[in-house]
């Protein structure tokens, strides 16, 4: 499954993943073995801790111009096709292609090497608070193309007195040796648009953009999540060579005095962050389970995701999109100082996260917000420049979201004229024992008064405390269940009832593997935040959550 719905009917597609692919570890015991793709190679007997290559191989038929699509390679990639390296790919949250142009036709070799090590050519991958895989993580299509196709659809809901109007923005790729003539067709429920003629230059892309009213579209919306989708065909004297259907919500996010307005109304986030991490599967988390983990969360009356730290598989985003649950998805960054950011990989490989992100999950209703660099160093002025860039990229690819950064520079942070949210990760009552509300009204009064955050939507994009499974104690001790759900008690009554703020996020979902150099302060060689264990298992804190949760609305009372 790569996702939830059909995204073609003319273009030929198959998909390589779903099934068994040899591996080889490239450790030099030379054994050669079958195993799931996608699939991390953590949860292979022997390989639970391997840091180093592995390839993957598979054959595959086809012929002509052929699109390779891997989402999700942990985390570098280089691909072979019939023995020669075709493309390579840094970076385990994105997607990448890798083009074939006037394949021979038959049966052909794909193999895959996946590389998890830490190198100083890996700027965000670095031993960190959450584990970096490896391995085919997501999933695989191919596809032939005629002689063009489109490369991707961007689709810009806006309300316009009742109606709904949808901004369009298609990609659209010539392959072939000639300039070329096509017939671009639109559908969006039930309303048929025919785009002018185009002419597309010989190896070249070309964007096209139009704008159409959707009569009688409905809103999407948490309690509504209305879906449709927006089918593109390509026509070239007359025949239908390509296409590709998306699928849209309309709704509006905009920012108004310190809120964000879904559709008109101020948000209030009842969040709860997410690692893409389960004993069982590592990062290469099924349908199922993903399907599974969002019940739940629903369950605790949590109306909104942070992706943490990294772009989520795209099947999770379809799901969220067809839940109702807004999403916070942000790039690839954790806690980088300025001496990592000085890394001269850095500001490329950051930036291209951003890109493909962006490009890739344009149209999903879901996300309302676009996070960049989560504590990373905001307080430094080389830092406030790689801040300033990545901000500047985002409004370049999309200004119809807010963009933010979960800062950890408290009283330091010189980057809050940038985001049109302020957000803030706070630990009171667990990494010290200031009291919550206090602690919490000192940020805010500071971000009101001393900083260019003044006025702006403030969230508190992480708070928390650890608790090990099944560790019970009347004495209510650090690590304990009960102190986990006092702490967490306290700490959301607080953030929901402060009129500054806009909501929170929950650090986090599930505990979940970390790598092993920061086994000190994290018992298990986990970071035993969860609301849940690795396996789901509800902590005390469960039941508190979601009391508390469920009995706020979705947006603020006004
Ligand atoms: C940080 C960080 C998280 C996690 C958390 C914690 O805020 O963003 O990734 O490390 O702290 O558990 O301390």
């Amino acid at each position: 499954m790569i996702r939830t719905f059909q995204t073609n009917s003319v273009r030929k597609t198959a998909e390589l993943s779903g099934k068994l692919w040899d591996f080889t570890p490239l450790d030099g015991k030379d054994k050669m073995f079958p195993v799931p793709v996608p699939s991390a190679w953590e949860t292979y007997p022997g390989y639970e801790a391997y840091r180093g290559e592995g390839k993957y191989s598979t054959t595959f038929t086809a012929e002509g111009n052929v699109r390779l699509l891997l989402k999700g390679v942990s985390h570098t990639a280089k691909v072979f096709v019939d023995g020669t390296m075709r493309g390579t790919h840094y970076n385990a949250y994105t997607p990448f292609e890798i083009f074939l142009k006037g394949l021979s036709g038959g049966e052909h070799l794909l193999e895959v090497i996946a590389d998890n090590r830490f190198s100083e050519e890996s700027s965000l991958h670095i031993p960190n608070d959450y584990m970096s895989y490896g391995g085919i993580t997501r999933g695989v299509v191919i596809e032939e193309l005629n002689c063009a196709y489109i490369k991707w659809i961007h689709i810009t809901p806006e309300k316009k007195g009742k109606t709904w109007k949808a901004g369009l923005t298609l990609c659209i790729s010539n392959i072939s040796d000639e300039d070329i003539s096509l017939d671009v067709t639109v559908t969006i429920n039930k309303t048929d648009l025919k785009l002018p003629d185009v002419t597309i230059k010989a190896n070249t892309e070309s964007l096209i953009q139009t704008e159409a009213a959707v009569s009688d579209a409905e809103e999407w919306s948490m309690e509504h999540p209305k879906l449709y989708t927006a089918e593109v065909t390509l026509f070239k004297d007359g025949a239908a060579i390509d296409d590709l259907t998306e699928r849209i919500g309309f709704r509006e996010v905009k920012i108004e005095n310190n809120s964000i307005l879904l559709n008109g109304k101020a948000l209030l986030i009842k969040g709860i962050c997410r690692h893409e991490d389960h004993p069982a599967f590592g990062c290469a988390i099924p349908f199922s389970q993903i399907a599974s983990d969002l019940q739940t969360i629903k369950d605790m009356g949590v109306n909104s995701i942070r992706c943490v730290h990294y772009p989520n598989d795209e099947i999770f985003l379809d799901l969220c999109d067809e839940l109702g649950i807004l999403i916070w998805e942000e790039n690839h960054a954790r806690g980088l100082t300025e001496e990592h950011m000085r890394n001269p990989n850095f500001e490329k490989q950051a930036e291209e996260v951003i890109r493909e992100m962006i490009i890739n999950h344009y149209n999903h209703p879901s996300i309302y917000i676009w996070g960049i660099l989560n504590e990373c160093a905001s307080e430094t002025p080389y830092g406030r420049e790689c801040y300033k860039k990545q901000y500047e990229l985002i409004r370049q690819l999309d200004s119809s979201r807010p963009r933010s950064s979960a800062s950890c520079k408290f009283k330091t942070d010189i980057c809050l004229d940038f985001p049109e949210a302020v957000s803030y990760n706070i630990y009171p009552k667990w990494y010290h024992d200031t009291p919550v509300r206090e602690y919490l009204d000192d940020l805010y009064q500071w971000v009101q008064t001393e900083t260019p955050g003044k006025g702006k939507p403030f969230l508190i994009t992480e708070v928390g405390a650890g608790a090990i499974y099944g560790y019970r104690s009347p004495a209510k001790v650090k690590w304990s269940e009960e102190y986990q759900a006092d702490t967490l008690g306290e700490q959301l009554t607080a953030i929901l009832e402060h009129p500054g703020a806009s909501g929170l996020y929950i650090w986090q979902f599930s505990d979940v593997r970390i790598s092993e150099e920061w086994f000190l302060n994290r018992p298990r060689t986990m970071n035993n935040k969860g609301i849940v264990d690795e396996y789901r298992r509800h902590k005390l804190s469960y039941e508190i959550v979601k009391k508390i949760y469920t009995s706020y609305g979705n947006y603020k009372e006004s």
